[in-house]
């Protein structure tokens, strides 16, 4: 059997994830943020460009150089000195970019079509030159009309460029638009493509898992999608993402670092993981409403998408709120060791919503009233019996 197609991650944390406001990252933060990345087994980081400044320069030699399995790229505009600078720092791969939109065009680097091109040959020159590994994506490729992208990426793939990039810099994208592009890049040409999906309008995680679906080889992350405005696809949402179409992925991540990887980048960022991050979240695992807990006690299957232990987490059942149902009880009594009767337990329930209703239950509050009405029982049957 052929085994699926895997897709390769590119990790921008320390790149785009600087961009995103109040993040700064220091050097030590950048070597534990790459030594988790590398842990986890991504399989490219991506730094800034040395010409950000004196500390990241060295910062890019000192990721650079600390022999981890991924490999170390650097983010560099389309001017050969900055290609050249990031080489001399150790760069394994340098990833170039160009705004291609009429909006960056005219707004950012001003250049038309013919100096464009003459741009990417000349960095295709450093590449040839210096033979290190380069791609070449185009910003806000998803504004700008396909014949245009087209030309400019054929004019890289011949100028040396291993892979060509395509960035939805501003989040407007939709699955179909994206799988329509990756799908016409894919039959122009022959090298390896990489997306870069924004999270503007929520479809980040949803247009990468499209490109991939189209035939890109590279997909782009930060942990937590932390990066420019409110960021690009997170890490951990878009592996939980793959690793639902193929299992294969937690055989190459190592998924359980996920959650650990989450709160240190979270710790060091100073922002909270959103309650939306599909493994980080603190309630990604939590059982709530009656119905879902019964079910999942019976079968975790029933709700779970994810099985919390393949993703470093565990499951929890919320039981003190007013949604709860006595199955749920009864789990709560059985994990306190306690004996109710059926009888004991619908009681219990009902006692608990109205406790609830009143605004009164909390987990301390409802094990007081499950032993409370555990000791009630057996008086009753010590009486009984004597
Ligand atoms: C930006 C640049 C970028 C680059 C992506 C890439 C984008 O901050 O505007 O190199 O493919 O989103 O276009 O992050
Ligand atoms: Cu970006």
């Amino acid at each position: 059997m052929i085994p699926p197609r895997q897709p390769l991650i590119v990790d921008s944390t320390l790149r785009e994830g600087e961009q995103h406001p109040g993040i700064h990252w220091s050097s030590s933060d950048r070597l534990v943020i790459a030594e988790a990345l590398d842990a986890l087994g991504v399989d490219l980081i991506e730094m800034p460009s040395p010409a950000v400044s004196a500390v990241v320069a060295d910062d890019l030699r000192l990721i650079a150089g600390r022999g981890f399995a991924a490999r170390v790229a650097a983010h560099v505009r389309c001017i050969p000195a900055e290609l050249q600078a990031a080489v001399d720092c150790g760069a394994q791969i340098l990833h170039v970019y160009l705004g291609s939109s009429p909006q960056l065009r005219l707004n950012g680097h001003g250049r038309d079509w013919p100096r464009m091109f003459e741009l990417v040959r000349e960095a295709g020159d450093v590449v040839r030159r210096t033979g290190v590994p380069a791609r070449f994506s185009c910003e806000d490729a998803f504004r700008t009309p396909l014949p245009d992208l087209a030309r400019i990426f054929q004019v890289a793939e011949d100028a040396g460029f291993e892979r060509i990039g395509l960035a939805d810099t501003i989040g407007v994208a939709t699955p179909d638009q994206v799988r329509e592009t990756v799908a016409v890049m894919r039959h122009v040409l022959r090298c390896d493509i990489e997306f870069h999906g924004h999270n503007d309008s929520g479809c980040a995680v949803a247009n990468t898992h499209a490109a991939f679906r189209a035939g890109a080889t590279h997909l782009d992350t930060t942990v937590l999608g932390i990066g420019e405005r409110n960021g690009i696809a997170p890490l951990g949402d878009l592996l939980a993402r793959l690793w639902l179409d193929d299992r294969g992925i937690g055989e190459r991540y190592r998924l359980e670092l996920l959650p650990a990887i989450a709160d240190l980048v979270a710790g060091l960022a100073g922002i909270p993981v959103p309650h939306t991050a599909c493994v980080g979240s603190r309630h990604a695992f939590t059982h709530k409403a009656g119905p879902h807990v019964k079910a999942v006690i019976s079968d975790p299957s029933s709700y779970e998408a994810l099985p919390p232990e393949v993703f470093g987490r565990t499951r929890r059942i919320e039981v003190a709120h007013r949604l709860v149902g006595h199955h749920a009880i009864a789990h709560r009594a059985e994990h306190l060791g306690l004996d109710l009767s059926a009888e004991g337990l619908r009681a219990a329930t009902q006692a608990a919503k109205e406790l609830a209703d009143r605004g009164g239950l909390d987990e301390i509050a409802l094990d007081a009233l499950l032993i409370e009405r555990a000791r009630v029982e057996r008086e009753n049957v010590h009486g009984q019996l004597g």
